[in-house]
């Protein structure tokens, strides 16, 4: 490479190439990565809770062995990004640390509670829809390891949304009381899946240099706006209402028109103060905590191997 450090990091990034683990980086880059991998690894370890919530209670034993996979799915998405994070310099425990006692935030969305059966539908089309659009292009993101979990994450999502929709499909058909109850979902989720993509233009202090950097590729809300697009045909096909009456086709801009999610609910939910925050945390504690004889005992038994093979 010529110039300096920062001019070579700086042509890698123009030219779509990846930055890997051992290159050069500036400290913000780093951190900005941290926290946004972290947040992400968070959200699915946390997301496992509202679903986990209805394993025991799926409706056949079929739909109970697509959950368990599903949510045993989450799980591994949260472990291959604290893998990605740990290539930064962190340390797992640390970042899990930082969850519990608040230092990091995880996605708003997980914050609701899950209702009824028809929310993991809900849960499934919209939620796993969302991080679906909000995903793919972080495939292309210029950090080579986030961009390849990401791979991975989005070809498990797209099977996540697709048993949501299918699940919402199979009510949406049935008794009337089984459609009401998936329009029932469909309406407490949708605003909460809106506001997922993160606040608007102007309140997003963190998109204009990572978008700079190529780790973000478009704005919250242009991911927004492509979600409700992409929302309304299958609403139909579901023979399901998307629950905003403002949501209508603009033919001059090609887009839908739709209402925005409440943003002061979105910094209050963010903040800690939404509908299951503090049960969420303290589930996670207890977890974390119920499984320190697990780390224990596979300290004790590396250290162990490590001695019969010196
Ligand atoms: N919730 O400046 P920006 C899943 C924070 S999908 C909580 O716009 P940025 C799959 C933001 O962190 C869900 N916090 O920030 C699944 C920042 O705070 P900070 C996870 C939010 O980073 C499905 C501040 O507000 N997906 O888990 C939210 O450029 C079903 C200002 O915002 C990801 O994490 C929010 N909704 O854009 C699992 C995707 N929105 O750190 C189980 C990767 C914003 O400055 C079951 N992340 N904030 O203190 C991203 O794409 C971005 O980080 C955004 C936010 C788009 C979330």
């Amino acid at each position: 490479p010529t110039g300096t450090e920062d001019d070579y990091f700086m042509a890698v990034i123009a030219a779509d190439q990846k930055i890997e683990p051992r290159d050069w980086m500036p400290e913000k880059y780093r951190k900005n990565l941290i926290r946004q991998i972290a947040q992400h690894a968070h959200s699915e370890i946390i997301g496992m809770q509202p679903e986990g919530n209805w394993i025991s209670r799926a409706p056949t034993l079929k739909r109970k062995a697509i959950l368990l996979a599903k949510v045993q799915d989450e799980a591994g998405h949260g472990l291959y990004l604290y893998a990605a994070a740990e290539t930064l310099g962190v340390d797992r425990a640390e970042l899990s640390d930082m969850l519990i006692d608040g230092r990091q935030k995880y996605s708003s969305i997980f914050n609701y509670p899950t209702l009824t059966w028809a929310d993991v539908g809900a849960i499934g089309w919209l939620v796993d829809g969302a991080a679906i659009v909000n995903q793919v292009p972080l495939c292309r993101a210029s950090y080579g390891p986030y961009a390849r979990a990401m791979i991975r994450v989005c070809k498990e999502e797209s099977f996540h949304q697709r048993q949501g929709y299918e699940i919402l499909h199979v009510l949406s058909h049935g008794t009337p009381e089984q459609k009401a109850m998936a329009q029932d979902a469909v309406d407490r989720w949708w605003y909460p899946s809106l506001a997922m993509f993160g606040p608007p233009e102007g309140e997003s202090p963190n998109t204009a240099q990572s978008m700079a950097w190529k780790v973000k590729r478009f704005t919250n809300d242009e991911l927004r706006q492509r979600f409700v697009d992409m929302c309304v045909g299958q609403a139909e096909i579901l023979d399901l209402t998307l629950p905003d009456p403002g949501l209508v086709w603009n033919e001059a801009e090609g887009r839908h028109d739709y209402t925005q999610p409440d943003y002061d609910e979105l910094f209050r939910v963010i903040k800690g103060n939404g509908p299951c925050n503090r049960e969420r945390i303290t589930h996670r504690k207890a977890a974390h905590e119920g499984g320190q004889w697990v780390r224990d005992a596979a300290e004790a038994y590396a250290k162990k191997k490590a001695k019969v093979s010196a």
